[in-house]
């Protein structure tokens, strides 16, 4: 960490002097909110702001071949979800499962698995990359999460989408162990981040997050959330588990994880 630290300090000045703040402001409603513009001009804020400004809003994740389908993707953190919910859903595979779209939309949404089968997909070839120093490629396919979003007509106060994931990761005493994520709205359309129910050509297994996880594949493996069971919009990201927008940035990761 220590030798990228300087040339980021040099980089935030620049920012600083103005052509990222400016630059920015064009190309996003989110850098009006005095929230978002606060965490801009953080030391954070700087990775968000430089993928924006070098590589654009839509820029794409590198995408692959077949041929460079990892022969295993490694299952990490939760195995299998606890408790006797989920594993009445796994019995059941699945068919009582709904994914519930809610907060701030006009139409809130429960969809089914076929439900997302139903709709529009995607499938991208991507190399996921875990803070832990693995990486793995795999082929992913669902339903892009910019559908199902629009179906439900965010209200304009909407900044974030929150993903509560069905496991409680830790028993932790302040009963900020669920697992969640949130990504900005910017990262929500993003043609490739999508809501995933395949692998590498088979239904999603429960190791990997079944029935539904997102990929959003401009940010680290840790913000790809496993069993999604809602997605929340919202205007902040306070009062979600300890305020900093997901179960790992709560415990002092970086909310922005770009990779
Ligand atoms: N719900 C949930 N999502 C999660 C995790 C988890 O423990 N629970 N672990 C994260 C981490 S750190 C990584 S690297 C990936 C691992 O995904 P995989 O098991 O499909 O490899 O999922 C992420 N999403
Ligand atoms: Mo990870």
């Amino acid at each position: 960490m220590s030798s990228i630290q300087i040339p980021r300090r040099r980089f935030l000045a620049l920012g600083a002097a103005g052509f990222g703040a400016s630059l920015l402001a064009g190309c996003d409603r989110l850098s009006e909110s005095p929230e978002v513009g606060e965490f801009l001009s953080s030391a954070e804020g700087l990775t968000y702001r430089a993928q924006r400004l070098l590589g654009g809003s839509h820029s794409l994740a590198r995408e692959y071949a077949e041929a460079d389908l990892s022969p295993v993707f490694k299952v990490n953190g939760t195995h299998m979800p606890e408790g006797d919910d989920y594993a009445e859903l796994v019995e059941s595979n699945f068919a009582r499962w709904r994914l519930r779209i809610d907060g701030l939309v006009a139409n809130p949404l429960d969809l089914s698995l076929q439900d997302l089968r139903n709709l529009p997909q995607r499938t991208q070839i991507t190399r996921h990359d875990c803070v832990e120093g693995w990486s793995a490629i795999g082929k992913w396919q669902g339903v892009p999460l910019s559908i199902v979003l629009k179906r439900a007509s965010p209200l304009p106060e909407a900044r974030f989408a929150v993903f509560h994931c069905a496991d409680m990761y830790e028993h932790a005493l302040d009963g900020t162990g669920q697992y969640y994520e949130s990504i900005d709205l910017i990262d929500a359309f993003h043609p490739q981040t999508i809501l995933a129910h395949r692998l590498n050509d088979g239904p999603l297994s429960v190791g990997h997050g079944a029935p539904l996880r997102l990929r959003v594949e401009r940010q680290l493996g840790y913000k790809q959330a496993k069993y999604v069971m809602r997605v929340e919009l919202a205007a902040s990201l306070e009062g979600f588990g300890r305020g900093k927008g997901g179960f790992w940035p709560d415990r002092g990761y970086e909310w922005y994880a770009g990779i």
